[in-house]
């Protein structure tokens, strides 16, 4: 079974004025379109194509690096609709609030960790929120690897990721990231979050 670009559950200008709509329109059709294209050629013919996106990324390290790079994009791009939505933004609630207040002090402190982390990532990579067995942590990765990749720093299940390739920003914000991650926090769908929480 060949690996399909998922569909945006919102239009591509719902999230403005903090993404706007080329930016997101590009990086949806070009850029997660092209991920997926290429992890299909990539695992084509091969015992790769019964596995779901979750298993390949597991044992990343077995694989090409046309696989891992792909295979990130593809679920990286994935995660990332997901956790987005327009009239989002605001604290999360519930059992995830509970553990963000217990492993990072306060939700503010958890902000300023996160956003340090997509801020200080060098050159093209993702921040993440990573749930290691009801423990949070902040991490980061670069290109497009994950939190799933066996060859990680740090190993988990992302909650939350933000993508800080310059494809994801530039047309709106050049070379100012730090605003850019001001704005994501505006269309961070909790709700979604903590679904990947539980
Ligand atoms: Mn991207």
């Amino acid at each position: 079974m060949a690996f399909e670009l998922p569909k945006l559950s919102y239009d591509y200008n719902a999230l403005e004025p903090y993404i706007d709509a080329r930016t997101m329109e590009i990086h949806h059709t070009k850029h997660h379109g092209g991920y997926t294209s290429k992890l299909n050629a990539a695992i084509e013919g091969s015992d790769l194509e019964k596995l779901t996106i979750e298993e390949i990324l597991q044992n990343i390290s077995k694989h090409s690096v046309g696989v891992r790079n792909n295979g990130g994009g593809y679920y990286n791009h994935k995660l990332f609709w997901e956790i987005m939505s327009p009239n989002a933004g605001g604290e999360p609630t519930g059992d995830l609030m509970n553990a963000i207040n217990k492993d990072f002090g306060s939700f503010s402190k958890f902000k300023t960790e996160f956003s340090n982390a997509a801020a200080t990532r060098f050159g093209s990579g993702w921040a993440w929120l990573v749930n290691q067995n009801g423990k949070l942590v902040v991490s980061s990765t670069p290109n497009q690897d994950n939190p799933l990749m066996d060859l990680a720093d740090v190993k988990g299940t992302p909650l939350l990721g933000l993508d800080v390739w310059e494809h994801a920003y530039y047309l709106h914000y050049q070379n100012k990231r730090p605003d850019y991650i001001d704005a994501f926090w505006n269309v961070v769908n909790w709700g979604q979050v903590a679904k990947r929480f539980v």
